[in-house]
């Protein structure tokens, strides 16, 4: 049985050939894996709630909802754009929210799976603004305030949003191998799969001198990735070749 990860999709209006695929995916042969882990940005506009009715949001939700009917191992870990989502999330869609950084076994070994912002430690700027979005006022009165209101201040987040990671040096947008390090030694593991850096690829390293593997999922603007793990073998593709197999 094989499982499955994808991330940053950034589902929108203005790719509408990745949301096709996306519900090809969610239709076919994914239905019969073992679980199918969205590691964040599926949504590419900032999440206001489980009523968002932003296109092709609800579209979404329905697939999300239809797969969740046939195979319950759904799960979401929250990228920077749904940092306002939460637990009741699985109520609407069937899909199940899982903490930043969670371990699962995969094929028995520990691997943990996170979006990968919390990592990349060196961008200060995202990481105060991350905070203020996940402090206990933030989140208490965000999903309180008027639908259009909320859908306001997401429309007002998003230049700032964009033109942040435009400006930005290279290396502050990316993993903190400190960080990183010690987010896998507090979790025991040798093994992490992430998202977020637009940046796919398998980089190894040494970790408590022992070897130490780190996955980076691609993104779905150019090209759309699906890793498919089964056996211990690990194979990044796309997903139009996943879809034929
Ligand atoms: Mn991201």
């Amino acid at each position: 049985m094989e499982t499955l990860f994808i991330s940053d999709l950034h589902l929108s209006p203005a790719r509408p050939e990745k949301l096709e695929l996306f519900k090809n995916l969610l239709r076919g042969r994914a239905r019969q894996a073992a679980a199918l882990y969205i590691l964040g940005d599926l949504f590419d506009n900032f999440w206001v709630g489980n009523d968002d009715r932003t296109p092709p949001n609800p579209d979404i939700i329905q697939e999300l909802l239809a797969f969740s009917q046939v195979n319950e191992n759904l799960f979401i870990i929250r990228g920077n754009r749904e940092l306002m989502l939460d637990a009741s999330f699985k109520t609407v869609s069937g899909c199940t929210v899982l903490a930043d950084n969670t371990v699962i076994e995969l094929d028995g070994v520990k691997v943990l799976l996170s979006h990968g912002d919390i990592f990349c430690s060196r961008d200060i700027g995202y990481q105060r603004y991350r905070r203020f979005m996940e402090s206990g006022f933030t989140r208490y009165v965000f999903p309180r305030l008027p639908y259009r209101l909320r859908i306001a201040l997401s429309h007002g987040l998003r230049p700032l949003i964009r033109k942040s990671s435009v400006k930005k040096p290279k290396d502050i947008i990316d993993v903190d191998q400190v960080t990183l390090e010690q987010a896998m030694l507090e979790c025991g593991v040798q093994y992490v799969i992430h998202g977020h850096t637009h940046r796919p690829g398998l980089y190894r390293f040494q970790l408590n001198d022992r070897a130490a593997t780190r996955i980076v999922l691609g993104d779905w603007y150019q090209d759309d990735a699906v890793l498919v793990c089964e056996k211990g073998e690990k194979k990044a593709m796309r997903v139009a070749e996943y879809l034929v197999l």
